[in-house]
């Protein structure tokens, strides 16, 4: 009897272990009427295929006045894609057409909204560095943090 109850833990914690591993390759992350996202920081297994950023504008403001995007390059490439993004301006989405410097880049999103993008992890080296920012309006100026895989 004790034996089966000691199976029955170890398959429930098996369970619950590979439903955190599964998690961690989809990332939460907020902005809000203000310049900032709510993490500076995001890492992600090298485990990961893929990767999930569900991405939610929690203020009120809507996306012509107070818009974010979620854009994921190397961290030498930001401010080149920022400049090309001013020149492509709101009606290109901040964001030069087919850029092949930007590895993932969400819609632009205003208060209440949501969206999400997923990418695969295969071009990413654990070694360089990455960046996550906004290229609305130059926002990425404050609005960045560092991206990684780990592991
Ligand atoms: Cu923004």
């Amino acid at each position: 009897m004790k034996t089966i109850t000691r199976l029955a833990i170890v398959f429930t914690t098996a369970i619950f272990s590979q439903a955190a591993i599964a998690n961690d390759c989809t990332v939460e992350v907020e902005a809000g009427d203000a310049l900032s996202f709510s993490t500076p920081k995001i890492e992600i297994p090298a485990s990961c295929a893929n990767a999930t950023i569900n991405f939610k504008h929690t203020g009120r403001l809507p996306a012509a006045a107070m818009g974010h995007n979620w854009v994921l390059a190397k961290t030498a490439d930001l401010q080149p894609i920022q400049n090309d993004g001013n020149v492509a301006g709101a009606a290109g989405g901040y964001l030069k057409a087919d850029d092949p410097r930007v590895i993932a880049a969400t819609a632009i999103i205003g208060g209440g909204e949501s969206t999400s993008v997923t990418f695969a992890t295969a071009g990413l080296n654990a070694g360089d560095a990455y960046s996550f920012f906004c290229t609305v309006m130059s926002h990425s100026v404050v609005m960045k943090g560092t991206f990684a895989l780990k592991g």
